[in-house]
């Protein structure tokens, strides 16, 4: 086995020292802990400071989050088509009207906002916009952004780093400062799956591909990945993939992915994270809101991961339904891990679901969450919300252990919530050793 397949809990000295926990101390030594430990959030689309306009942050960007967007066409009779000719203020002001005046902002996305307006003493209900306007107007983006990840409790932000964005590949190709708190990811959707709507955007880049993934297009995509996980010096790359994925297939997705993006990956000692069961555009009208999930079938994932054995997968799964064989995969497989409770499925209902099927089979060898963030602050709420969904379930595990005889200490429990939360993504990411 690979020495980085090895658990993190291998690298991390034994506890056991520490006086047992009595049952009713268990709860709050769980809370106060992950209140403490901070987490590397290991899937956003946040960027560094160094990436300018790219940078989402403030009320107007919070308040059209493509999450809320989705839920304003439901309680309003703004169309798509109108709601995209207003200016994001005014597409702001018409969505909490529509959201938070009108109706009590109960939803996940919606209760998310308050969060954060709360957090900044900002008043959660106004009827007009213009106070917290002003509030994050007057911050430096540099320091708002320190405070931010402070008030999180997050201490690294891991991207998502597109070679093929019009908007993004300049910066890159300019040169962007490393950053040591937020880390790049190799993003591969336009590669992987619109190969061919994008392959001359790589052969603009000055690379011999053509659309039908010849030897030589092979080849110079695995130059193109090279060159750019140089430029980015990422910690894993990545890709989202519809519910039908299936592996190994014939198909163009089929063929990059065995011999470009996976021997790519083996050469440069990096996982690639999948992300499966995404069925994009059922609904076009309404843009970035309008993907959908589909159950997919993970015999793809065994597939990958019993034949490419020297590669490390980094997984999550959109649908409800793929999530215990998620788990049962990552038994057989420990090239294989679990990571975050994705998009439709950060709801603290499912969210306390996945994470207690997940510590019964797994242990603390998985990664319980990301937050998916898109605009800064969101980090606030989405934390908060997983710590205070993951805390009673890690202590009632901790109390059925103590129940069936094994002394449960803060040791023990800070050990497992730093392997959780931190140390098997360094690790796996080898975070440390690239800063
Ligand atoms: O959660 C989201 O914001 C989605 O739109 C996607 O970005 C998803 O997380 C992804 O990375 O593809
Ligand atoms: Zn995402």
């Amino acid at each position: 086995m690979a020495t980085d397949l090895l658990s993190a809990s291998a690298q991390t000295p034994p506890s056991n020292s520490g006086t047992p926990l009595s049952a009713a101390e268990i709860p709050a030594a769980v809370a106060e802990i992950l209140a403490s430990t901070p987490i590397v959030d290991i899937h956003t689309h946040l960027f560094a400071p160094a990436f300018g306009k790219l940078s989402l942050w403030g009320i107007d960007e919070l308040l059209t989050y493509h999450y809320l967007e989705a839920e304003l066409f439901r309680s309003s009779n703004v169309t798509p088509e109108h709601y995209w000719t207003l200016s994001k203020s005014a597409q702001a002001d018409l969505v909490w009207r529509a959201l938070f005046a009108e109706n009590a902002p109960i939803s996940e996305a919606t209760r998310g906002v308050v969060a954060v307006l709360k957090t900044f003493g900002l008043p959660t209900d106004a009827n007009a916009l213009a106070e917290a306007r002003a509030f994050f107007g007057k911050q430096t983006f540099e320091s708002h952004v320190a405070h931010v990840m402070q008030l999180a409790g997050i201490s690294d932000i891991v991207m998502t780093n597109d070679p093929l964005d019009p908007d993004e590949a300049p910066l890159w190709l300019k040169g962007i400062l490393a950053h040591n708190q937020f880390h790049a990811v190799l993003r591969l959707d336009r590669i992987l799956n619109l190969w061919p709507t994008h392959w001359q955007a790589v052969a603009a880049q000055g690379y011999a591909v053509a659309v039908d993934v010849s030897a030589k297009s092979i080849s110079e995509i695995r130059r193109f990945l090279g060159d750019w996980a140089k430029r980015m010096n990422p910690v894993y790359m990545a890709c989202s993939l519809p519910d039908s994925f299936a592996f190994p297939s014939d198909s163009i997705n089929g063929k990059l992915l065995a011999e470009a993006v996976l021997p790519a990956c083996r050469e440069l000692n990096l996982p690639l994270s999948l992300m499966i069961g995404v069925r994009k555009q059922v609904n076009p009208r309404i843009r970035l809101a309008g993907d959908a999930v589909g159950r997919a079938n993970l015999v793809a994932l065994e597939n990958l991961c019993r034949d490419f054995p020297e590669n490390r997968f980094l997984v999550s799964v959109l649908s409800r339904e793929n999530q215990h064989e998620l788990c049962v995969y990552a038994r057989k497989f420990n090239n294989l891990m679990p990571f975050g409770c994705w998009w439709f499925m950060n709801n603290a209902s499912i969210v306390e679901e996945i994470t207690r099927e997940r510590v019964e089979m797994l242990g603390a060898s998985f990664i319980p969450q990301h937050s998916d963030a898109r605009v800064l602050e969101q980090v606030i709420y989405k934390w908060a919300n997983t710590r205070r969904t993951v805390a009673p379930v890690l202590a009632e595990s901790y109390r059925l252990l103590s129940d069936d005889g094994r002394a449960v200490t803060r040791g023990d429990i800070q050990r497992d919530i730093t392997r959780l939360f931190r140390s098997n993504a360094e690790t796996w990411m080898k975070l440390r050793a690239r800063t």
